[in-house]
């Protein structure tokens, strides 16, 4: 495939490293209580995000739920404007206002993310709504969780969007769990996501989440689509995280995930897969990533550096970006 090239994959190891670091650094400043808002990490769900934002453009539009650090990177955000906004800084992405589950930037596209489930699922079908209506040559992302699919507007979002015929890109990302509740205690054992989206009449793909080459296969498929047809497309994405639904820490010894299962997915960590891949191919070597990384955690360290010593925002603006 003409797209899985060293130019691409390195821009995806790229933004799969910015993404992990990030959050392993969140994680370990959380407990300096600088950071006052909850947040809900991605470690282990750092492909799909990657492979999304290296293949769309900032001109695309994109919205996502509580778990949105990585989708906001993903598709270029800026690092420093995003780690101020966890600051409660004024010169954050939603300008302090707003912490880890509202972060918002249309200067790449990123209208939104929020915090009540599958609540910019409609948001998103209305963007793209008014893209088609504007003759706007954009497709519109639209992040949801596999919990997010247990809430009726998702249907109806999903019905308007087949019925209106609307360029959108559904990208679910089934880590198999709502909070602590396994998929198996929520919905029918053997009903999958993708089929039963199919059922719907939208174009529906699955792929496993964490293996590089089968995320960008399926998203190029959907987006050629999508540009071609102008019609939804869903796809489901297997993957897992590493850490607590949400906060800081792992949970192991909380006991609601089998070790064996954990285990897998920890052996089938994205950022190896695609790391070796560009090993054995001899498009990248080990010291040439060491390289890759030690420029992302620099980059990182000054991003929280600037966060720090940014302004909290001025109480006389509290009002000031309300619509009146
Ligand atoms: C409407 C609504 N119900 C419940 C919650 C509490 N809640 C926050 S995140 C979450 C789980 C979401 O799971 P999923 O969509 O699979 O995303 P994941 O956290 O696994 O990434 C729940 C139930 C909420 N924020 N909004
Ligand atoms: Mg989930």
């Amino acid at each position: 495939m003409k797209n899985i090239n060293k130019k691409n994959l390195k821009k995806i190891l790229y933004k799969m490293l910015l993404i992990r670091e990030t959050d392993l650094q969140i994680s370990k400043r959380y407990s300096e209580s600088q950071m006052r808002c909850p947040t809900h990490l991605s470690i282990g769900q750092e492909c799909v995000p990657s492979v999304v934002g290296a293949f769309t453009s900032k001109k695309d539009l994109c919205v996502s739920s509580h778990r949105s650090h990585a989708h906001y990177l993903g598709k270029g955000g800026s690092l420093k404007k995003f780690i101020s906004e966890l600051y409660g800084k004024s010169t954050g992405c939603s300008k302090g206002r707003g912490g880890s589950m509202h972060l918002t930037d249309l200067n790449v596209g990123f209208v939104g993310s929020t915090a009540i489930v599958s609540n910019s699922i409609p948001v998103g079908v209305g963007l793209s709504l008014s893209s088609k209506i504007l003759g706007k040559k954009q497709i519109t992302i639209i992040y949801l969780g596999d919990a997010s699919v247990e809430e009726g507007v998702f249907f109806e979002s999903l019905n308007f969007a087949i019925v209106k015929k609307i360029p959108v890109i559904f990208v679910c990302e089934n880590n198999f769990y709502s909070v602590y509740s396994p998929l198996s205690v929520r919905q029918p054992v053997n009903r999958e996501i993708y089929k039963m989206v199919k059922a719907c009449q939208i174009k529906s793909f699955k792929a496993n989440g964490n293996f590089v080459n089968e995320v960008i296969a399926s998203f190029l498929k959907a987006k050629s689509f999508v540009e071609k047809k102008g019609e939804p497309v869903f796809l489901e994405f297997q993957t897992y995280r590493w850490f607590e639904h949400c906060g800081p820490n792992l949970d192991d010894h909380l006991k609601y995930r089998d070790k064996k299962e954990l285990m897998y997915w920890k052996k089938n960590d994205p950022i190896d897969i695609l790391q070796n891949f560009l090993i054995k191919k001899r498009w990248m070597n080990i010291n040439s990533i060491k390289n890759m990384k030690s420029s992302i955690t620099k980059k990182i360290d000054q991003a929280f550096q600037y966060a720090k010593r940014s302004p909290f925002p001025k109480k006389e603006d509290l009002f000031k970006y309300l619509y009146k």
